[in-house]
């Protein structure tokens, strides 16, 4: 090879690109921006809309979601509300829960009564803030000289299996159990207890000293019936406490949210820790067993405790086939009543109410029924250390 064949290797070889000019390399430009734009147009979705820039799962949730939107009724309040209550502005909303964890409460297909979800309209009401507490109580039983159905000897008209030294009265309380037990059967941590009522919560040694604030229980319908009329007020339906209970806010799983925790905190009074063995309810919420009300902050509406603490009586009667005979009419329930009468198949003699809302037992190692949408009953001759009520008025 001779030098100048060396030479001309080491030169740059411009004449492959010789013929290009400023006009070339603009047009290859835009060529290749032109390749770009198609390509990744043909990729991504535009942005400018907005279901295309949901992800394939919040696509998938938008599709199967039953719940359409709470449409709050936009009336305003002209007067101030009662002592103790909120203005719950009814309107229309998708009632009932899509959960469909077997788990609740540990009996399979649990939840299926809350659903199908459906629409429902209520007016707008009045409710307690907080549970009907001791001192609130106390105040009705001092005016009138009402004596709770606990507080009543049963007869045996009443009970006519049951032997006459039996018939005492009293109620139920939560006994926790010394070890581990399969959770298929409550007779084994809720005893009758002689002598327990409204003023003697776990049996006749206890008092309401220091709890005037706490929630009202060994409650039964007919008493929380008594106290609202005295008040001038009346018990929710069931629909009315639920769409006051999800604060103005669209299916979710709690009153406030979609996850149990906000910000690491609890929201409710609930059980944490092995149920239901003595001394394992661990308070991590706060509180081992029952609380004062409002120790968690309110829902949208300003209602506490509409969650856990304890179970609050509705005036329907329970049928888990009600929500699919609403359903069944078509188009949206009018502030409904409840079924014409009871039943529930797993007890069919006994005559049942909804109660709602859950209680300071409830857990996900055994009831989660403080979710929103979940129901719960109640024979209505039948008070319990966990279940208690509260009241709303009509304008
Ligand atoms: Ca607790
Ligand atoms: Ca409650």
């Amino acid at each position: 090879m001779s030098q100048r064949q060396r030479q001309r290797r080491r030169e740059p070889k411009p004449a492959r690109f010789a013929g290009i000019n400023s006009f070339g390399w603009l047009a290859l430009l835009a060529t290749i921006l032109l390749f770009s734009f198609t390509y990744f147009a043909m990729r991504r979705p535009s942005v400018s809309s907005p279901d295309v820039r949901k992800t394939e799962t919040e696509k998938t949730q938008l599709v199967e979601s039953p719940f359409a939107p709470t449409i709050p009724n936009a009336t305003p309040v002209l007067e101030s509300s009662p002592e103790g209550m909120v203005w719950i502005p009814g309107g229309e909303f998708s009632m009932g829960s899509s959960s469909t964890c077997e788990s609740l409460c540990s009996l399979p297909g649990v939840a299926s009564d809350a659903q199908p979800i459906h629409r429902v309209y209520v007016d707008g009401f009045w409710m307690d803030a907080t549970e009907v507490t001791n001192a609130q109580f106390e105040l009705f039983v001092a005016a009138t000289g009402y004596v709770t159905v606990a507080e009543q000897t049963p007869t045996q008209a009443e009970f006519p299996t049951v032997p006459p030294e039996k018939l005492v009265a009293g109620s139920t309380v939560f006994t926790p159990t010394p070890d581990s037990v399969p959770l298929d059967d409550y007779f084994q941590w809720w005893s009758y207890v002689h002598g327990a009522d409204w003023r003697h919560p776990t049996g006749p040694e206890s008092n309401l000293d220091g709890r005037e604030t706490y929630p009202v229980v060994h409650i039964a319908y007919e008493d929380a019936v008594a106290y609202a009329k005295w008040c001038g007020k009346r018990l929710p339906t069931e629909a009315e406490w639920e769409f006051a209970a999800r604060g103005g806010l669209t299916g979710n799983l709690y009153a406030w949210g979609n996850s149990l925790l906000m910000d690491g905190k609890f929201q409710a009074n609930i059980y944490q820790g092995k149920f239901p063995v003595k001394e394992a309810d661990t308070g991590e919420d706060g509180f081992r067993g029952i609380a004062p009300t409002a120790q968690f902050p309110p829902n949208g509406y300003g209602l506490y405790d509409v969650a856990g603490n304890v179970w609050e009586w509705t005036s329907d009667w329970y049928r888990p086939d009600y929500y699919a005979t609403l359903v069944a009419f078509g188009d949206v329930a009018r502030n409904p009543q409840g079924p014409e009468s009871p039943f529930d198949p797993a007890e069919p003699t006994e005559k049942k109410r909804v109660h709602r809302g859950g209680s300071f037992l409830c857990s996900d190692q055994y009831c989660t029924r403080y979710m929103v949408g979940t129901r719960g009953k109640g024979e209505v001759r039948t008070a319990s250390n966990h279940v208690g009520f509260r009241c709303v008025k009509e304008r």
